[in-house]
């Protein structure tokens, strides 16, 4: 017997989450050890090349980059999630490569310091979910029935939302009904709903306010009005 996969995690790393729900979806035992990245423990910088999360430990080698994860994990366990025409797999690649920039944006969205900033970063999140929007099919998944490696990508982006829908109406979603249905499919998912501990939302708000932003400024205001 092979020995177990180890993915070294951060709780709130949507990076992680995408492996943690591929390795689900494939019913692949591992354990996760969580660290700290304020922190890093001298074990974890000796085996990751850029210091980051996720690295999946597999026999001695650490393999790290979540998106090469995936892969990884989709060449060596069934069943496939990439699709197997090589134009289509490009172009699911591309949009993973999407769901990361996407990331980036909210990122700059959350830690923005002035007014004026947020406004705009939300501006560019909203034109990104308006192009995915436009290249999605009838579902429920990006690329129909099957789940694939660009869901298990978009799966913690949205998941996201789910908190900055608690902070106001940024009207993010508004009028894009397929992404609308794509999200709710995906957060219905065992192998989504899995991949984070109980109480990752109260974690992603302490988070979000601690990142002294405009954000965390609107966020201490709404808390101090009740
Ligand atoms: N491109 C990387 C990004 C991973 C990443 O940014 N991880 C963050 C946590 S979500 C991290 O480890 N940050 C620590 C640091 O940059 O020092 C991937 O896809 O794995």
């Amino acid at each position: 017997m092979s020995a177990p996969l180890t993915l070294v995690s951060h709780a709130l790393c949507p990076y992680v989450q995408r492996v943690a729900i591929v390795l689900v979806e494939k019913g692949v035992a591992f354990e996760r050890r969580n660290i700290d990245l304020a922190h890093k423990p001298s074990w974890f910088l000796a085996m990751s090349p850029l210091g980051k999360t996720p690295v999946l430990q597999v026999g001695g080698q650490a393999v790290f980059e979540s998106a090469v994860i995936c892969e990884y994990l989709d060449d060596t366990h069934g069943p496939r999630l990439h699709p197997a025409d090589a134009l289509e797999r490009a172009l699911h690649r591309g949009w993973m490569e999407f769901g990361s920039a996407l990331l980036n944006t909210i990122g700059q969205f959350y830690s923005a310091p002035d007014e004026a900033a947020p406004q705009a970063r939300a501006g560019d999140i909203r034109g990104r979910l308006q192009q995915l929007d436009a290249t999605l099919g009838p579902g429920p998944y990006f690329a129909g029935e099957r789940f694939s490696l660009v869901d298990a990508v978009f799966a913690p982006v949205f998941r996201y939302f789910e908190v900055f829908d608690t902070i106001d109406d940024f009207g993010f979603f508004a009028g894009l009904p397929g992404l609308v249905r794509w999200r709710a499919a995906l957060a219905a998912r065992p192998s989504v709903q899995g991949a984070v501990v109980a109480d990752y939302p109260a974690r992603l708000r302490a988070f979000l306010l601690a990142r002294g932003s405009a954000l965390s400024a609107r966020m201490a205001a709404e808390a101090a009005q009740g």
